[in-house]
Parts: structure tokens; C-alpha cells; sequence
């Protein structure tokens, strides 16, 4: 049966008004010239009332603008389509004994920002004891392993430890998307776990500011995780991919929201 149109824009004020918020640096200083080229800009892209609502000057002969427009199209949102994870969540407690009593080993993860990144915030929000927005991180976890290399770790040393260790699954975080530096990292990361023969055995997860499922998976992921993604998400993912890979979860379990 067909799925009924639901159509949806932005809005500012008034619900549908299709006002949207941009904000960008051009490479001038601050003026009214630049001002007025910040406007010209937004309306080339279509978008009408354009107001500049903030010019600042961001480093010698930089300036960055807010800018207010409206914008005339609709979204049918009925007809977006991407694969997500989310899985029946487990609590703290539930996760680890179902990993006691399925697995009966701890899982082995081991995680690092890779290539030049040096941002170990959120890597250290999914791993690290004391987890992120009141959720415990995956070293809290008696029945997970967790081993965190920090940042600017290179591939090979990654893939490496991966193997030494024995680990269930693989956590790559990209947070600097300068161009498109994280889309080469991570494919230079699976290039590499395909050499060393983990691709398709152990679990690979991305993440980071700019990432989502769908990206990962293209990129040859096996799940991808964004903003605000808490620890507990992932343990479970894990856990859950882990028990099915090994049988000792119907494959044809699927959780509320899962793709199938
Ligand atoms: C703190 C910070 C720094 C610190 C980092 C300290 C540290 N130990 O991490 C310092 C000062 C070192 C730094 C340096 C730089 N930074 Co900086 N930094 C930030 C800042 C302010 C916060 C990032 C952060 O900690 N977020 C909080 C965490 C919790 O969020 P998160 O990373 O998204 O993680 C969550 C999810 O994405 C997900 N996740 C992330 N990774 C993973 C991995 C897995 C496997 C999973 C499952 C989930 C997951 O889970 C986390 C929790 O929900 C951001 C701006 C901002 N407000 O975001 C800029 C920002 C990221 N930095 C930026 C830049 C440009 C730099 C520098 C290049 C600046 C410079 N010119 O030197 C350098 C980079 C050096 C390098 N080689 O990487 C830019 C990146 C722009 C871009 N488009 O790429 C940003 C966006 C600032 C900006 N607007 O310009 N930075």
C-alpha cells in the first residue's frame, strides 16, 4: 500500500514559513561589501527575504555570517529511506548478562581517532568509564574489554592491535571533515582491515560528528553512528551483531527499527 505524502519544510516563526538559518566564512574581512555579498550568495541558491543576521570577523581578512532566509520547497518525508541502528536497547545489567550467558567471554573492543585527528572527545564518550550524558561507556562494562589508543593512531597500528587482541569489533572515530579528510581516512582504514583480512569477521563501526549509517555502510562499515550517539547504543549493537554472527541470536531477530 502506497504510503501517505508527508509533506515538511523548516520553520522559523510559523509553522511551514520555511525559514532556515545558514551560517558560512567568506575569505574577505569584514564590510558592508562582504555583507552584501553574504546575501547575494543565499539568494543564489535560491532562498528569498534574505537577512544577514550576523557578520563577525573570524581571523585576519576572514569573515563569518548568519544569515535568515525562506526557502520554497517541500520535503515528502513519507518517501526518505535510509537503514538505521536501532536496535531493542538493553540496560546496563540486561546487556551484560546476556553476554555472560550467550557468550560466556567478555567482548574484546578496541577503538582510536585514526589518521591525523587528533579529537579524542567523542571516542573517549563511547569507551571510557565514565561514558557520556549520564551513560556509562564501555570500560564500565564488566562483561566488555575495552582498549582505547588515543588519537592521530594510523590505520596499520589499529588493524594491528585489532588482531593481537582479538577483538570482536573495530571503533573508528572521524571528527575533522576538512576536505573530506574523514571520507579518506575510513577508506583507507577499510583498505587496510581488507589486507589484514578482518573485513567481514570482526565488527566495524565509524563515527563521529559526520557520520551516519548510511555513509558507513557505503564506505564498507558495518554500522555508523553520529551526534550524540551514547555508549550504551553501541554496546548494544555490538553485543547484539556479535550473538548473531555466532548464531546464538536468530538472524531473523529483528529489533524495532532495524533494517530488513
Ligand atoms: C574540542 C575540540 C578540539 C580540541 C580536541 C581535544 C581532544 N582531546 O579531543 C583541540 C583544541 C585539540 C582541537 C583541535 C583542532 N580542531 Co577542533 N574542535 C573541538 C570542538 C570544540 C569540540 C569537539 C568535541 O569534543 N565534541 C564533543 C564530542 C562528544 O562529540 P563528537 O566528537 O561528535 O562525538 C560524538 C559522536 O560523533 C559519536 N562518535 C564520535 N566518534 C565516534 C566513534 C565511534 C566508533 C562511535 C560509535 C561513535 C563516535 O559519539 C560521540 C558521543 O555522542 C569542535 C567544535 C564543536 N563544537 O564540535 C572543534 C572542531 C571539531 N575542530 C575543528 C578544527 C578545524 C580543528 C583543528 C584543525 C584546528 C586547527 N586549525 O588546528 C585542530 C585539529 C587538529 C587535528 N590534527 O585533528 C573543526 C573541524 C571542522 C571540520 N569541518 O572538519 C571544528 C568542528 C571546529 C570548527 N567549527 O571549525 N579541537
Amino acid at each position: 500500500m502506497a504510503q501517505k505524502a508527508q509533506p515538511i519544510r523548516p520553520y522559523g516563526d510559523r509553522r511551514d514559513d520555511g525559514v532556515v538559518q545558514l551560517s558560512f566564512t567568506f575569505p574577505v574581512p569584514l564590510s558592508e561589501k562582504a555583507k552584501e555579498a553574504a546575501a547575494q550568495f543565499v539568494k543564489k541558491m535560491g532562498l528569498t527575504d534574505v537577512k544577514v543576521a550576523a557578520a563577525l570577523p573570524a581571523a585576519a581578512s576572514y569573515t563569518m555570517f548568519v544569515v535568515y532566509a525562506r526557502a520554497s520547497h517541500f520535503i515528502d518525508y513519507s518517501e526518505i529511506d535510509i537503514p538505521e541502528v536501532v536496535l531493542k536497547k538493553l540496560g546496563f545489567d540486561e546487556l551484560n548478562r546476556l553476554i555472560e550467558e550467550k557468550l560466556a567471554r567478555k567482548v574484546v573492543v578496541i577503538g582510536a581517532c585514526t589518521g591525523t585527528d587528533s579529537h579524542t572527545v567523542g571516542i573517549d564518550a563511547i569507551l571510557n568509564m565514565k561514558g557520556y550524558a549520564g551513560d556509562y561507556g564501555l570500560e564500565r562494562y564488566p562483561w566488555f574489554e575495552a582498549h582505547n589508543l588515543g588519537s592521530q593512531v594510523p590505520n596499520e597500528e589499529l588493524v594491528r592491535k585489532a588482531l593481537e587482541r582479538n577483538a570482536d569489533a573495530v571503533l573508528v572515530s572521524q571528527v575533522v571533515t576538512q576536505r573530506d579528510v574523514h571520507l579518506d581516512n575510513s577508506r583507507a582504514f577499510i583498505e587496510e582491515a581488507k589486507r589484514a583480512g578482518i573485513h567481514g569477521k570482526v565488527l566495524l563501526l565509524l563515527g563521529g560528528p559526520r557520520v551516519d549509517h548510511k555513509l558507513a555502510l557505503e564506505l564498507g562499515f558495518d554500522a555508523g553512528f553520529g551526534p550524540g550517539t551514547r555508549p550504551s547504543e553501541v554496546a548494544n549493537t555490538i553485543a547484539h551483531a556479535l550473538l548473531k554472527k555466532l548464531g546464538k541470536e536468530p538472524a531473523s531477530q529483528h529489533y524495532e527499527g532495524e533494517p530488513h
